[in-house]
């Protein structure tokens, strides 16, 4: 949804659905904690608006807000990060390996990086079968200086690929800053490689959206890859544990300021009061069904946990050793 209720509403369901999900980690419903994707929700809406249902995407370890943005059904995505069978991935899969490829979400992926080759592998397959499709990948700023990430950047631009490489420069990987982290600047990797960059407002869903559609006509023109930069800020803890463990990296001057531009409300204050608090309501509705289905939904059932842990039934092409 391009429009600027579509785009309102993709990120105030992200923006509940995290908050809705950092309650059930308090109460012990989901175990082991999420990386909260508050702060950051106008990327995945900007991002996902551009792509059409049969482009593909991959994520990282801080990706309900792709998968969700990507069309995932956040009743079937609260159970998946409660560990319940009911869930996108019967429950295996979790906060950060949920996938739907029926939806083109091609999974998140907790090791940081490694969506970028997955997602550029897929733009190679999509091109070798003649299909009109576009991948579009997600990486935090800490994965900018990845051996993996920097190779892949080299061939997807050789081989032209038809990928979308966004970096979600939030400020932080972890407790580092990118400036302690990051020698040069995020766009000038692409540039080393030939691939034209933009690095645009993360926090403003409509400048998502424009830089993420000229990438994604480029790349399915037989252009190649571009980067789409988005700077924003991460408004919670890197992970959940962070709220019990206080560590100080950042002070509240620092996360007043960071947190003054809210994506929810740029993007909120361009529809009708009224118009808002009805998305709103529908909002709180669908996550409320969420909860309730994530709660009452049974664990998966222990005689069956070897299965589904490799893939069977794969075609052996004709020819193939
Ligand atoms: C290859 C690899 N190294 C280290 C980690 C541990 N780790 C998990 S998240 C993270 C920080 C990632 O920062 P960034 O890419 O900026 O994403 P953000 O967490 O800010 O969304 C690290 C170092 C990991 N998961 N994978």
């Amino acid at each position: 949804m391009t429009d600027d209720a579509g785009l309102y509403r993709t990120v105030r369901l992200i923006r509940r659905f995290e908050e809705r999900a950092i309650e059930l980690v308090r109460d012990g419903t989901i175990v082991g904690g999420i990386h909260p994707y508050l702060g950051q929700e106008a990327i995945a809406a900007g991002t996902c608006a551009a792509l059409r249902p049969g482009d593909v995407i991959t994520s990282t370890h801080r990706g309900h807000g792709h998968v969700l943005a990507k069309g995932a059904d956040p009743a079937r995505m609260m159970a998946e990060l409660a560990g319940r069978a009911t869930g996108l991935n019967r429950g295996r899969g979790g906060s950060m390996h949920a996938a739907d490829f029926s939806l083109g979400i091609l999974g998140a992926n907790a090791i940081v990086g490694a969506a970028v080759p997955i997602a550029t592998g897929a733009a190679w397959a999509a091109r070798r079968a003649g299909l009109d499709r576009v991948a579009l990948t997600y990486f935090g700023d800490g994965a900018v200086s990845q051996g993996v990430v920097l190779e892949t950047f080299n061939l997807a631009a050789l081989w032209k690929l038809p990928v979308v490489l966004v970096c979600e420069n939030n400020g932080f990987a972890t407790t580092t800053r990118v400036a302690d982290a990051v020698a040069g600047t995020v766009a000038g990797r692409a540039a080393a490689f030939g691939i034209p960059a933009s690095t645009v407002d993360g926090t403003d869903p409509r400048v998502v959206l424009a830089a993420t559609a000229a990438a994604v006509e480029r790349a399915r023109a037989g252009e190649g890859p571009s980067l789409v930069e988005c700077v924003a800020y991460r408004f919670d803890a890197h992970h959940t544990w962070e709220h019990a463990a206080r560590p100080r990296y950042r002070t509240d001057a620092e996360v007043a300021a960071g947190t003054a531009r809210d994506p929810v409300e740029i993007q909120g204050a361009r529809l009708d009061p009224a118009g808002r608090a009805r998305i709103d309501a529908e909002v709180e509705d669908v996550l409320e069904a969420a909860v309730r289905f994530a709660r009452q939904s049974p664990p998966p059932d222990p005689a069956g946990a070897l299965e589904h842990l490799y893939a069977d039934g794969l075609r052996v092409r004709a020819g193939a050793a």
